[in-house]
Order: C-alpha cells, then structure tokens, then sequence
C-alpha cells in the first residue's frame, strides 16, 4: 500500500478504496477557526451532544482578531466558552493561526484530522491525513461521525535532487501548481516519495501540503521518517512521533516528477495561484507593498532567514513592509535570537501572530498597487484592494522585493543564507492553550446580539414532482469562494449572521445579485446558480452555500465543481448539478426557467431538466445515495437529527 491507503484503511468505517467511491473515515483530531468556528459550534450544539467525540478538537482564534466592535470579541467569547463546555480545546487570539500551531502542538503521524478551514493539510507535511471541510462536517467529526468523501485517487509526486541557490519550499509547490493548475488535483491526494523528500524539513514540507489546497486537492501526504522526529522532539512532544511510510512495492494512481535541483525563485502573477512565472522575468516591476507569513509560510525558519536578509539594511521606504509570524512560539524564538531588534530596526510592521492581510482582516494595499506576499491566495480583491494586484512568492523573494522596492533578478542576490536548525528543545507556548475542564456541563455559552440562532429548511418534497426554478445568475470558470462569500474585517464579523453576511453574496461579480435573489424568493421562486469550471474553488467557508440558501438557491448547475464547496452545498440541502455536455452552459443564460423533475433523481443518475419549457439539457447529479438523502432531507443537520 502506499501511505495514504495505510492511513485510510487503518480509519475505514464504510466503503472500499476504489477512486471515486465513497468512504467514511474515522477521525481522530478536528479544527475549528473563528471565522468558520462560531457555525461549527452551533452546529455541534444543534446536535444536542454533550462532549466531543475526538482525541482532540481545537478551537483557533486567528482570522479576524481587529475587534472593531462587538461582534468579533463576542464570537471570540462564544468560542471560548463552547470549547470549555463541550470539551474543545481554546486557542485565544494572538496565539497563532491554526495550522501553524496545529502542526506544533497537535498533528500526528498516521492520524486523521478534519478542520473547517481549507488549508488544513498543512498538517500532511507531518504525515497526517489532514483534510478541509465546512463547518457542519467538522462538527459531526466531533460528534464522532466518520467524515464521507470520495476515495481519491492517489498522486506520487517523486522528488528527486535537492534545492539549489535562493529556491526554496515554496517553489516546488508553486511549480506544481503550474504544472497541474488550480483545478488539477481535485480529488487527489498528493503524496511525496523519493530521495528528495529527506532534504526537506517539516515546516518546508507544511508549506507544500498548505498549498495543496490551491490544486483542488482533497490532502497531501510526506513519510514520517527521522526529520519528522527531530521536529516533533523539537516541539516536546516526540512521543508521537511514528515511522510511517509506502509499501516498497506499492502502487498509484499518477505520478509527477520534479527535480528540486532544476527549481528556481517563482512567482504566481494575478490573480489566480497558478499563473506561475520565474521571478527573474519580473524584474523591474515596482512593489507597493510586502507581506509576510500567513499559514504557508510563517515558520520560524522562514523569517529568520527573512531577517537575515533586512538585518542591517531599511526597507524601502515606499515599500509597506508587513510581517505575521506563525505563532507565538516562532515569534519567540525569533526573539530568542535577537532578531526582533534588527526587524524593527529595518522598517518591518510587526503585526500579530494571526491571518491578517492574508484574509483582508487589516493590511489591504494601495489603489492599483502591487503587492507581494508569501501566502497561497491571490484571487481578486481578496487583499481589500479590488484593483490591486497580488504576486505569491517565497519568503526569500518577498525580502528582496521589499529591501529593493521592485523584483529583482534573483541572479543579483548573491549567497542566500542557510536554513536555521530548530533548537534541540524549542520555547513551549501550550499554557497559552485553555484545556477544557473535565467536566464542562455547568458552563454557560456567552452569545453576543450577532450570533443569529441556526434557520431551518424545509424537506424537499420529492414524490412525482418538478422543482420550478429561475437562473439567478450565470458566472465563469474559476469562481471562488472568497467571490460567492467574500471576506475581509468588516464581512467577516457577521460570519455568525447568515441574513446579514447573505448580503454580501456574489458582490464582487455582481451587485444586482442579492436583489434579484431576494426579489425571486419572495415571489415563492426557487433560484439556481449556473456556473462554468472548477465553480467554489478556494476557501472552505460553508457561509459560500448557507447564505445563497438562505437567499433562495436550491441548485447549482456547473461545468465542474470544487470538492468542499460542493460538500458544503450538500449540507445546507442545495442540489449540485453538472452539464453532462459543457456546450449547453451557454445555453442557460440568465432569466432561464429550468423545470429540475426531481422524482427521477438517483444516487450518481444523469437525468434530463427542460430549458424554458422546450428544449432538454442533460444534467449528471454524481450524488451518492447517502446524499441525495441529506438533499432531500434540507441539510445534513435535518437528516442527522432524523436518524438520532
Ligand atoms: C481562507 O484562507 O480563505 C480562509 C479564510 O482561511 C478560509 C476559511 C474561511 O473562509 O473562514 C479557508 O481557507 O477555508
Ligand atoms: Fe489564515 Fe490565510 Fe491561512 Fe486562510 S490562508 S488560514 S486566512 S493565513
């Protein structure tokens, strides 16, 4: 077997490891993050569960931690005491952003983990099978409930040679994502093998496994071998470690060869992750604005390495130099070695060990700037900054853009530095952490005016019926989450408010799109979503599904879909739908009627919905029979309640 068949067949509760069908997996561990953890927990409380059910479920406070007014501390609160009273484990804001602490404090070799936030895998780059999903399935994770996807297809991606000059981590999976685009690994798990793995360290592995995410794929997967260990010795907790790795003989579905010593410094242009070019072909272009960390690149090792290169000199001036580190520990450390001195000595704002500019919560750039950062995203209008333009880089890239003030050819930077070692016992940061008591039945959950209680949706009544529905909207290839259900401080603080965020749906692409939704709805129509390639790419947010639910949509009709988002469609009992022939897409335009005749639904059935009245288009459902229940029932909340 290879690594992720151990993994799975060692957490298979249903289902048999054939690619694309489905399986429930067992889950050891479960993240929440604030902006995505405040439905979570209601959801878990929906269920009327009192404790729990995993090894260990974290509750992170790291997206949105400005506090503008009320509603963002009273989530944080919220938080709070719903970890303390279901048994969660409580990271305050300023701690760190989840992953980065995840992948210090909690992630295991061989364990499975699901988060409510995309980049969860990051943790893969210690050998855990570590997924992203919407809130609804993180909380019937901890209410022990095995987590259902389809058995992906296994990638290896072979490494060979070791990274040569000012190539680094974040190269090789900015190179991939050239190589397979933002939609080439939906429903795969990547998984690294050969000899150039062991020249890797586990935060150079974190930084791959984290932008996995931006292929589309379901994880990513490195060995457990000895540098695993080193770094989990490093973190105090070496006995979790285990070796683990493939079968000498075992098998995969595809393969990618990539030979590290080729590699150079990349660049992902606007506005999507894989428009990869080599940075040397950049040179020249005058840079606005650098930031740096984010869950992909805010390791201690990252910003030593950045602060060897400001250490003695001044940013550039017109150059907004903006620096998150991972967390607490790394900042720490950092500190630990004099560095912080030389940083602020150099013009860098030291900004809190949270997300930041990375989710537009603060850091946006100027009208029409460039801005460099070190993260994973660069969709439009993501940083607060319609106009702006964003560039994905390494650490190593974005400091020479910031001290020079434009790209430069990495042929003119001279000898890199080298990567730190990760102290033999690194600084400990887990009193931070608020460990639930033993028993959390008396705690009180403190909920602010903002927290807007769960809505609940009807059953679909399938029996011999046609569902009437109006095509609200008809968008392209490629549309994000962060386009349905944009984020960004002042957005993100009614995460908890799905009539007040729903406002904000599809703005970015078009304004008139809530009004003609709510217009629709109110005359007792149904709304349908029409979409082109790869549609809810990108952010894990449920909010992506609830709030055009809670607008009226009950279908989406796409070319192809994002395997977290369609999940999360799913849940919130919104029908997904494929065009069985991509030509008919331009067919359906705006204002079209489509008759869905929902008494020929089957599990994974193809089905035949009339256009205006006239003319059949054929649409496939890929749904699996234990879906199509959870849409008939209105949500997976109404079908789980249902069974209990
Ligand atoms: C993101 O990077 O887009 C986010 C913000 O972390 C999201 C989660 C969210 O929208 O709250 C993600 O990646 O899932
Ligand atoms: Fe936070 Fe950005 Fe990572 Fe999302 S991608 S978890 S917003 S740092």
């Amino acid at each position: 077997m290879n690594l992720a068949q151990k993994i799975i067949s060692s957490h298979l509760v249903s289902g048999t490891m054939t690619p694309g069908s489905e399986i429930g997996l067992h889950i050891d561990q479960t993240l929440t993050q604030d902006a995505t953890g405040t439905l979570a927990w209601l959801q878990f409380e929906a269920l009327g569960i009192p404790h729990v059910k995993t090894d260990v479920s974290v509750s992170y406070v790291d997206h949105n931690t400005l506090q503008m007014n009320f509603r963002n501390p009273d989530d944080h609160r919220f938080l709070r005491t719903t970890a303390a009273r279901f048994g969660g484990v409580f990271s305050p804001a300023g701690t760190g952003i989840c992953h980065q602490l995840h992948l210090e404090n909690f992630a295991k070799p061989g364990a499975t983990l699901v988060g409510s936030d995309s980049h969860t895998p990051t943790a893969g780059g210690l050998g855990s099978l570590a997924m992203g999903a919407g809130g609804l399935s993180v909380a019937l994770a901890m209410a022990g409930e095995p987590y259902c996807i389809p058995m992906p297809k296994i990638v290896r991606v072979f490494l060979t040679g070791a990274l040569t000059g000012w190539a680094s981590a974040k190269d090789i999976i900015l190179e991939l994502l050239r190589i397979r685009t933002v939609k080439g690994g939906v429903g795969c798990i990547f998984e690294y093998a050969g000899p150039g793995v062991a020249t890797l360290s586990v935060p150079d592995r974190a930084t791959i496994a984290n932008m996995g995410a931006e292929l589309g794929a379901t994880g990513t997967l490195f060995p457990s071998d000895s540098v695993t260990r080193a770094f989990l010795k490093s973190m105090g907790r070496e006995e979790d470690w285990k070796e683990l790795g493939p079968d000498a003989d075992a098998t995969y579905d595809e393969e990618v060869q990539i030979d590290l010593s080729t590699l150079v410094p990349l660049a992902a242009k606007p506005h999507m992750p894989d428009q990869v070019v080599p940075v040397a072909e950049l040179e020249g272009l005058s840079v606005d604005q650098v930031c740096i960390g984010s869950c992909t690149n805010s390791s201690y090792a990252d910003l030593w390495q950045v602060c060897q290169i400001l250490k003695g000199h001044r940013v550039n001036p017109a150059t907004d130099t903006l620096l998150s580190p991972g967390s607490k520990q790394v900042l720490t450390m950092l500190a630990n070695d004099g560095l912080i001195e030389p940083l602020l000595a150099s013009g860098v704002r030291l900004l809190e060990c949270a997300c930041g500019p990375c989710i537009g919560s603060g850091g946006a750039p100027v009208s029409k700037g460039v801005s460099v950062r070190t993260f994973n995203r660069n969709f439009e209008g993501r940083s607060g900054t319609k106009d702006a333009s964003v560039f994905l880089v390494s650490p190593l890239t974005a400091a020479h853009a910031a001290l020079d003030g434009k790209f430069t050819d990495p042929a003119s930077w001279g000898t890199p530095p080298r990567r730190p070692e990760l102290p033999a016992v690194a600084p400990s940061i887990r009193h931070l952490f608020v460990f639930p008591p033993e028993d959390g039945s008396s705690v009180e959950i403190l909920r602010g005016p903002n927290i807007v209680a769960l809505e609940k949706f009807p059953r679909l009544d399938a029996s011999g019926k046609t569902l009437p529905t109006e095509v609200v909207i008809r968008v392209d290839d490629n549309i994000t989450t962060d386009h349905i259900m944009p984020a960004g401080a002042e957005i993100l603080a009614l995460r908890s408010n799905i009539p007040a965020i729903a406002e904000h749906v599809l703005t970015r692409v078009d304004e008139n799109f809530v009004k003609r939704a709510r217009e629709l709805s109110a005359r007792g129509g149904n709304g349908v979503i029409v979409a082109g390639e790869n549609y809810g790419q990108g952010s894990s947010r449920e909010h992506a599904a609830l709030a055009p639910r809670h607008l009226g949509i009950r279908a989406v009709l796409a070319k192809s879909m994002a395997r977290i988002h369609r999940a999360n469609l799913i849940n919130f009992g919104i029908l997904p739908l494929t065009f069985v022939n991509k030509e008919d897409y331009d067919k359906v335009s705006q204002g079209a009627h489509l008759e869905i005749p929902l008494c020929d639904l089957r599990p994974g059935g193809s089905m035949s919905i009339q256009l205006n009245g006239s003319e059949p288009i054929e649409v496939k459902n890929d749904l699996s029979a234990g879906e199509l229940d959870i849409v008939l029932a209105g949500g997976l909340l109404n079908s789980v309640k249902e069974k209990m």
